[in-house]
């Protein structure tokens, strides 16, 4: 099951403290605020929102939207007071909280165009999407995605970002700065930041291939070919191919033997024994 509380959204230009956008879910009336997308699929596929506190909460009165059914789709959207195209700083900020294990399941908040509010869903063309998807163990990332018109794409951030995948609320942060640098954070720490020209690819490669340059028909493929101009050194052909063999001197093999140091050597008897018949 999956029960994702929504309790506080704005979206605010920094530089100018001008706030452009902001619910906190805590009067009945927010339902006139936000559309539910009636035809984004049959009826009998979208969720109905629940409006609460949530199972445990600090203040009753912090009331959010919530997720009330199991396998279900859930959108809603809401007019901003005026569009704004140019802002210097950008904040978007939001808090969920899932009160169960999330097996597979997310919670963006997406920056839309000027849409038909009855079918927005999944396909709708936005400008900023963000927010935690967590789908098994081995997905689990806040999303930031811009759409970039020169590109015609949702560009990715190139590097993941954390998530939290506990029961908790959290506060999830997008900080898009004039100086072309970015910042996530989650619950007001800084958990993912740099600058915007790294983290997505917003810029085309600086060198392409030519698609219409081809190989030269008189292209050679030999590692190696003969200088034309290359001339042989001065007297080169009259340095004979083989230097001939001198004759070496002959060679004596001495040996020398100790006799035994300090002492005078011993006489020596030779004796001859010579064989033949006596005489
Ligand atoms: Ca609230």
């Amino acid at each position: 099951m999956i029960y994702s509380i929504l309790t506080f959204i704005a979206i605010c230009a920094v530089s100018s403290g001008k706030i452009y956008f902001q619910e906190n879910f805590n009067d009945a009336a927010w339902e006139k605020r936000w559309t539910v997308p009636t035809e984004w699929k049959p009826e009998d596929q979208l969720g109905d929102w629940k409006w609460t506190a949530g199972e445990f909460h600090a203040d009753a009165s912090d009331k959010g939207i919530q997720t009330s059914q199991d396998a279900r789709f859930y959108g809603l959207s809401a007019k901003l007071s005026e569009s704004f195209s140019n802002a210097k700083d950008l904040v978007i900020q939001f808090s969920v909280k899932h009160e169960q294990d999330l097996d597979c399941g997310g919670a963006y908040i997406k920056l839309l165009g000027d849409i038909d509010q009855s079918k927005f869903g999944g396909d709708s063309p936005y400008q900023i999407m963000f927010g935690p998807d967590i789908c098994g163990p081995s997905n689990k990332k806040t999303h930031v995605i811009f759409n970039y018109k020169p590109k015609a794409d949702n560009l990715l951030i190139k590097n993941e970002v954390t998530v939290k995948s506990d029961k908790l609320s959290h506060l999830y942060t997008l900080h898009v700065k004039a100086d072309n640098t970015f910042d996530v954070l989650i619950d007001l720490e800084s958990v993912k930041s740099g600058s915007l020209e790294e983290n997505w690819d917003f810029l085309l490669p600086k060198e392409i291939k030519d698609p219409s340059v081809s190989k030269p028909a008189d292209w050679v493929d030999k590692k190696k070919i003969p200088d034309p101009e290359d001339k042989k050194p001065e007297g080169y052909d009259d340095t004979p191919k083989e230097i001939p063999t001198q004759r070496l001197p002959s060679l004596r093999i001495g040996m020398t033997r100790r006799m035994g140091s300090g002492r005078l050597p011993r006489s020596i008897t030779l004796t001859t024994k010579v064989l033949g018949r006596p005489s």
